[in-house]
C-alpha cells in the first residue's frame, strides 16, 4: 500500500508539467487516445489490405496498412504487423513429434530440404495492431530512406522542440501504464518514487515466449523529461536506479545477467516521455544501431562529467525522408 501511495505522490519538480500534460492528453495531437484498452478483439478477418508499408525477409515480418469498415460504411485505418516468432528450444521435441506434414522439396546425395507444417499451436504469428492508426503512424511504419542530421542545442531549441511540442505521438499509452490502467499485470518491477522511480514492463515488441528477443522498457514516473536532451546531473539518481534495479529485476525474473543486456535510450525517440530500452545483447532490435542508441551507462558517465552535457553537444538523429522534422531542418538550411 505504501508503494502504491508513493507512486500516486508527485515529484514536486514535475507537478506543473503534469497538469499541462493532462490538459494536453485530453486533446491528443494525433487525435487518438483511450484511457484503457478496448476489450474486444480486433476484427482481423474484416481488414482490407490497402498496401504493404514494409516487409523484411530477414526479420520475417510484414507491415500492412489496412482499413476496417464500420456499420455505417466509414473506413478506419489500421497498421497490422505480422511477424514470425523465434523458435522456443523447449518446444522443439513437440514440433518434431506433432508435425502435421513433412513434404520433400529436393534431395541430392546426402542433402535434402523439406516443407515442414507444424501444428497450429506451434506456428504462432506475433500480430501487432495500431487501431485506429493516424497518418503519422502510417508514415512511421512505411519503408523509408533515412538521413542523418547533426542537431546542435540551438537546432533543438529552434527547430526540434517547437516541432515536438506541436505534433508528437500521444503519450496516453505511457500514462495508462504508469497509472495502472493498462498492462498492470505485466509489470516486472516498479520503483514508486515520484522523482527517481520508474516502471519496467515487457515491450510491445516482445511476446515473452523466448529470451532471444527479450525486450523490456523502463518508463519514468516523472513527466517533465521528454528525452535525452532534457537530462542533466539532476537526473543521475533516476538513471542509476533504472540501470541497477532494471538489471537486477531482469536477472531475477528472466535469468539474464546485466552483462548480457543492452540498456539504452533512443535519440530521437518516437514517444517524448523518457524511457529506457532493455534488450538481449544478441538481439539486433530495430533502433539499436549507432545512429540512434545511446547506452545508459555512457549517458550516466557523460552527465557525471558534465551536468549539461546533453545541452552542449550536437546529437546525430536519423530522420526518415518524409518526416516533417527533416523538412524543418531543410527549411532552416541545416541540411
Ligand atoms: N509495453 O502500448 C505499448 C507500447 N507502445 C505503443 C510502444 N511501445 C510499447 N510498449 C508497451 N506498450 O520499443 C514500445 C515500443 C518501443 C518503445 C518506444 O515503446 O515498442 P521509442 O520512443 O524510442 O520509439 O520507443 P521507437 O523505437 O521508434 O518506437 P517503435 O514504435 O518501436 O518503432 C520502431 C521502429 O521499428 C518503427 O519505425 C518500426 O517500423 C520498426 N519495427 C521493426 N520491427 C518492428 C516490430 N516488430 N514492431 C513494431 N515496430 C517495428
Amino acid at each position: 500500500a505504501s508503494a502504491a501511495a508513493a507512486a500516486m505522490a508527485e515529484c514536486p519538480r514535475t507537478k506543473r508539467k503534469r497538469e499541462e500534460d493532462e490538459a494536453d492528453a485530453a486533446e491528443p495531437r494525433d487525435g487518438v487516445a483511450s484511457a484503457a484498452p478496448a476489450a474486444a478483439a480486433f476484427p482481423l478477418a474484416e481488414l482490407s489490405v490497402r498496401r504493404v508499408l514494409r516487409e523484411s525477409a530477414r526479420d520475417k515480418a510484414i507491415f500492412l496498412h489496412g482499413q476496417v469498415t464500420g456499420p455505417s460504411g466509414e473506413s478506419t485505418d489500421a497498421v497490422v504487423i505480422l511477424e514470425k516468432t523465434p523458435f522456443q528450444e523447449e518446444k522443439i521435441p513437440e514440433l518434431l513429434r506433432k508435425h502435421a506434414r513433412l513434404e520433400l522439396q529436393m534431395r541430392n546425395d546426402i542433402y535434402s530440404t523439406y516443407h515442414l507444417y507444424p501444428p497450429p499451436e506451434l506456428s504462432e504469428i506475433k500480430t501487432t495492431v495500431v487501431y485506429p492508426a493516424t497518418e503519422k503512424h502510417l508514415r512511421k511504419y512505411l519503408r523509408q530512406e533515412v538521413h542523418l542530421v547533426r542537431e546542435t542545442w540551438e537546432d533543438y531549441k529552434n527547430i526540434t522542440l517547437p516541432f515536438i511540442q506541436s505534433q508528437s505521438f500521444s503519450l496516453q499509452w505511457v500514462y495508462n501504464i504508469l497509472e495502472k490502467k493498462a498492462e498492470a499485470d505485466r509489470i516486472i518491477h516498479e520503483n514508486p518514487d515520484p522523482c527517481d522511480g520508474f516502471v519496467l514492463v515487457p515491450d510491445f515488441k516482445w511476446n515473452q515466449s523466448q529470451l532471444d528477443d527479450l525486450y523490456l522498457i523502463a518508463l519514468v514516473h516523472r513527466r517533465d523529461v521528454k528525452s535525452l536532451r532534457d537530462l542533466t546531473g539532476e537526473h543521475l539518481p533516476l538513471l542509476r536506479n533504472i540501470l541497477r534495479e532494471g538489471q537486477e529485476a531482469v536477472a531475477e525474473r528472466f535469468g539474464v545477467p546485466g552483462s548480457r543486456l543492452r540498456v539504452y535510450l533512443h535519440y530521437q525517440p518516437s514517444y517524448y516521455h523518457l524511457h529506457v530500452h532493455f534488450t538481449a545483447l544478441g538481439y539486433e532490435a530495430a533502433g539499436s544501431a549507432a545512429e540512434r542508441a545511446h547506452l545508459l551507462a555512457d549517458v550516466l558517465d557523460n552527465l557525471a562529467l558534465d551536468s549539461r552535457y546533453y545541452q552542449r553537444r550536437a546529437l546525430t538523429c536519423a530522420l526518415r525522408a518524409d518526416e516533417p522534422l527533416l523538412a524543418k531542418f531543410r527549411e532552416a538550411g541545416r541540411l
